[in-house]
């Protein structure tokens, strides 16, 4: 069921040193295995389990959907799906994995435009370049694949969306809607697929970019007239600066959202202004449209 490939120990590793290296505890690996399947190891000789390269990366991403505050039965739901190569949406995560490991940028772009074709925009985001995404950064993490392969599937799918907001009719609504990324913040990807839907709705976008200064929100805000503002973090240790850019611009005048991993628990969101947008990019679009239309 894996799509994972090599095998860099071929012997397998023991439990131990996979929640070592992983930082799981041995009794929740073993509880992983027993109640989901995650995954199905293989024992040695004397009856201990065998951890291999396809079984590590199962684990990682049933960690990671657990570090994202799902219950364990949900995230063996997610981790099923995206090891599953069954489905629409799977076939073409296989096909950009394809591309992104091929260093094939054309081919990643055409993937997600088929995807947008065929299942639509959200879909082509929240099911396909998302997941795709996050197993990049599982790979890279766990050291099987090149910083090249994360940074030229990133710009790949940049590029697209780019080219969708360029393509997007003329805006119905003209006040836009301002992006921006946390003061310390780098990953925008989600913010550029959030003006990609946002400008496909009708709506006029400004994309402020990675690493936003506060006071730069704050000017653009008045510049603009901006109607609502979204701020993204993504990790915890760049959360404060981004409320702090939430709070200052709250105080502003216009709606406030915010999303990202930073803000995943909701003890992270104590106190926050604003609306958190959750973690799917199509949920947040039509939030933000439902919002804006009834003002
Ligand atoms: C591409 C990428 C980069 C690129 C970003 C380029 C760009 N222009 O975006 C670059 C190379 C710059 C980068 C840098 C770093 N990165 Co990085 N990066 C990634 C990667 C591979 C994809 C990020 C992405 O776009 N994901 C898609 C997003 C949208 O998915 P998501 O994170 O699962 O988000 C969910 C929700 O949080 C929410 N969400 C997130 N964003 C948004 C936005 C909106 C509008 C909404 C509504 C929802 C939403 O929805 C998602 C769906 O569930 C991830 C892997 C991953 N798991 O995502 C690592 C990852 C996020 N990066 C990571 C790290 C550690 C870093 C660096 C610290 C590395 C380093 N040592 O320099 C720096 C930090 C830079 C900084 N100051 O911000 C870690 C974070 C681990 C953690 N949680 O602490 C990850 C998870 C990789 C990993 N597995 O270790 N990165």
């Amino acid at each position: 069921m894996s799509t994972y490939e090599g095998d860099p120990v071929p012997e397998g590793l023991a439990i131990q040193q996979v929640s070592d290296l992983l930082g799981v505890p041995a009794p929740t690996l073993r509880s992983w295995e027993r109640r989901y399947g995650i995954p199905v190891t293989r024992r040695s000789d004397g009856g201990h389990r065998r951890y291999s390269a396809s079984a590590l990366h199962e684990l990682r991403l049933m960690r990671d959907e657990v570090a994202r505050g799902r219950k364990a039965s949900d995230a063996a739901r997610s981790v099923w799906a995206l090891l599953d190569t069954e489905g629409p949406a799977q076939a073409r995560i296989q096909r950009l994995l394809t591309a992104s490991r091929e260093l094939e940028p054309r081919a990643v772009r055409e993937v997600l435009e088929d995807a947008r074709s065929d299942l639509g925009l959200g879909p082509a985001l929240d099911e396909v370049l998302m997941p795709s995404m996050r197993q990049i950064g599982s790979w890279w993490e766990s050291g099987h694949c090149d910083i090249a392969q994360e940074h030229l599937t990133t710009e790949a799918a940049r590029a697209w969306l780019s080219w969708l907001v360029s393509i997007a009719p003329p805006p119905v609504h003209e006040a836009p809607v301002l992006l921006a990324c946390g003061p310390r913040d780098l990953h925008t990807l989600g913010l550029e697929a959030l003006a990609a839907l946002l400008s496909h709705d009708g709506l006029a976008t400004r994309l402020l970019g990675a690493r936003t200064p506060r006071r730069t929100l704050v000017a653009a805000v008045a510049a603009t007239e901006a109607p609502a503002v979204v701020v993204v973090s993504h990790l915890s240790t760049q959360r404060r600066p981004a409320v702090d850019a939430l709070v200052a611009v709250a105080g502003t005048g216009p709606q406030v959202f915010y999303a990202g991993n930073a803000f995943l628990f909701p003890d992270s969101r104590e106190g926050v202004p604003g609306t958190y947008l959750g973690a799917s990019l199509s949920g947040a679009a039509a939030v933000i449209r439902e919002r804006l239309l009834s003002t």
